[in-house]
């Protein structure tokens, strides 16, 4: 437990140990803030914390998967282009004993409830064991996937067998070997686990309800010799991540696959499927993600690559359909190694239950209109409640009294994605319309965390203790947002970028989809103009 008399009066209380919440840390404390980290885990790495079950890597290449500060790249070797979650584990602990951060990190400490002290112009954070934090800003960082979602399937709690969500995993590992496993969901989390359990599992079953649009990862070992010409690259490597819309480093194609040759179109294509990770989906041609028509190209030269790998042809029919059931990458792609081709093993198989619904889940598995199926261990590979969902599970209030959930009942409202009006002196990193979902999240830990710092240094060096944003500001962000992502073909998938993933959960974009460097240019356009769609006093 950190020590709580030097806790009475802090500058900041980050919350949440991941890429956004450590580079808050360490930066603030480097300018001279007085700054303390809650994290719920007992560990640091957010998501990498949290997700540990087999299988679970980065869909990032590495080289761009880390901090960019000197001292921490320069004796750091991945073994992986795409780290598996112990390796980005081991990469956290490195980070933190190179910048000892251990000794501002209250760990196991949910913050579960936090008011704003009006006459102080405090917050007031309490942890759900009834630890109490004082700070002049609140400084919340957790993540896009801080909530998972389970679905409310009737007979769940019955189950006999193990049944986990994939980002509950148990702590000590569970083997998968010789069992007969069922996962229900075929997003990223479902794909990976899924590859894995593949391997030894006695039998795996996957409930599939729509079909995953994946890629293939093209995974790599890295030797040292790898490590030592990436490093000579790093500094080119890191400074192509903020110009690039997604922070990756790669960008679209200025030209559009309706107007390019076939031939030279699908040469292309052919070389950024052999490229891997998200070339396929981000460093392609500009139309894709806007026009139906460009869009079906990109489908179907992914469907003739998908399919030829799967002996059945009507499971070909499920994972792969010839129609698409969205447009492709509207729903975020997953990055697959083996995925489609442990469908022709014996000991794979496939439920579509949309044709066979889940009717329930009983003692002995999961029941589909079809049969039952038995099993030993039950996997949900449900996601979360993506990006809004880390700050409406907490209870915090507003100067009217409301909390996150009350106030963003009917829509997002934020201004510049890091405030809302009634929240003063509480900004957000990597959360709700900002870039968060599509950015590389250690290039948007850099980049809008550097804006949030050079934000609370402004109001330090100029005396002022509050700050909040302006709801008309927020409400021409909000519509600005939304205005551009109906021009694009994102609306077209039910999918956690815009909520409907959830439930009764307001459909909108929750993430800003314009890129990252207009989110920059934005965000310094309004510190330039003294923060402009703020109040500060
Ligand atoms: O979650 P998801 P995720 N019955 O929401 C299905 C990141 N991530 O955890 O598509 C049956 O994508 C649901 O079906 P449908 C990454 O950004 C990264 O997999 O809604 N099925 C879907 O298939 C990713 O995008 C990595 O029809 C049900 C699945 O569950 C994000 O996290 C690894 C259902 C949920 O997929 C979320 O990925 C993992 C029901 N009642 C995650 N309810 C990396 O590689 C839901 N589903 C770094």
């Amino acid at each position: 437990m950190a020590n709580k008399k030097s806790l009475g009066e802090l500058d900041v209380l980050i919350v949440g140990a991941g890429f956004s919440g450590i580079y808050q840390l360490y930066r603030l404390r480097d300018l001279g803030f007085n700054v303390h980290l809650a994290e719920a885990g007992s560990g640091f790495g957010g998501v990498w914390h949290w997700n540990c079950y087999p299988g679970a890597r980065t869909d990032t290449h590495c080289q761009i998967y880390q901090f960019t500060r000197d001292d921490l790249w320069h004796d750091w070797n991945w073994s992986e282009l795409f780290p598996t979650w112990r390796e980005v584990r081991e990469y956290f602990d490195y980070v933190d004993k190179k910048l000892d951060l251990r000794k501002d990190v209250s760990f196991n400490a949910r913050i579960s409830s936090a008011e704003f002290d009006t006459t102080r112009n405090q917050w007031v954070a309490k942890t759900e064991d009834g630890q109490t934090f004082r700070a002049s800003f609140l400084d919340i960082n957790t993540g896009f996937g801080a909530k998972p979602y389970i679905p409310a399937i009737e007979g769940l709690q019955s189950f006999k067998g193990e049944c986990h969500h994939t980002a509950l995993w148990p702590q000590q590992g569970l083997s998968l070997a010789g069992k007969r496993v069922g996962v229900i969901g075929t997003g990223a989390s479902g794909v990976q686990v899924s590859q894995e359990a593949s391997l030894d599992a006695g039998q795996l079953t996957i409930f599939q309800r729509t079909p995953n649009l994946a890629l293939p990862m093209q995974q790599k070992k890295l030797t040292e010799e790898d490590n030592r010409k990436m490093k000579e690259e790093y500094p080119e490597t890191f400074k192509a991540r903020g110009g690039s819309f997604a922070g990756f480093g790669f960008d679209f194609i200025p030209e559009n696959a309706t107007e390019t040759a076939p031939e030279v179109r699908n040469a292309t294509y052919e070389k950024l499927w052999a490229a891997g990770g998200f070339r396929y989906w981000l460093a392609t041609y500009q139309d894709t993600l806007f026009s139906e028509e460009a869009n079906s190209l990109a489908y179907d030269f992914w469907r003739d690559k998908v399919r030829a790998r799967i002996k059945d042809p009507a499971v070909a029919d499920k994972l792969a359909p010839e129609t698409p059931p969205h447009p492709f990458g509207v729903k975020r792609p997953s990055l697959e190694q083996w995925f489609y081709d442990m469908f022709n093993q014996d000991n794979v198989s496939l439920v579509d239950v949309n044709e066979a619904p889940i009717e329930k889940v009983t003692s002995k598995g999961v029941l589909t209109s079809a049969g039952e199926h038995e099993l030993d261990v039950l996997i949900l590979a449900t996601g979360f409640d993506a990006v809004t969902g880390g700050l409406t599970s907490i209870d915090i209030r507003s100067t009217e009294g409301k909390n996150f959930k009350q106030v963003w009942a009917d829509k997002v409202r934020t201004q510049l994605g890091v405030a809302t009006a009634g929240f003063p002196n509480l900004i957000f990193g990597y959360g709700p319309q900002s870039p968060c979902g599509f950015c590389n999240g250690p290039t948007s830990a850099e980049y809008q965390g550097e804006l949030i710092i050079e934000m609370l240094q402004h109001m330090r060096d100029k005396g002022l203790h509050r700050f909040e944003a302006v709801p008309e500001a927020q409400e021409a962000w909000s519509k600005m947002i939304n205005e551009f992502w109906a021009t694009s073909l994102f609306p077209k998938a039910k999918s956690w970028y815009q909520g409907s993933n959830i439930p009764g959960k307001h459909v909108e974009t929750l993430n800003f989809p314009m890129g990252l460097p207009t989110y920059v240019q934005k965000f310094r356009e309004s510190a330039d103009n003294g923060y402009e769609g703020f109040v500060l006093s």
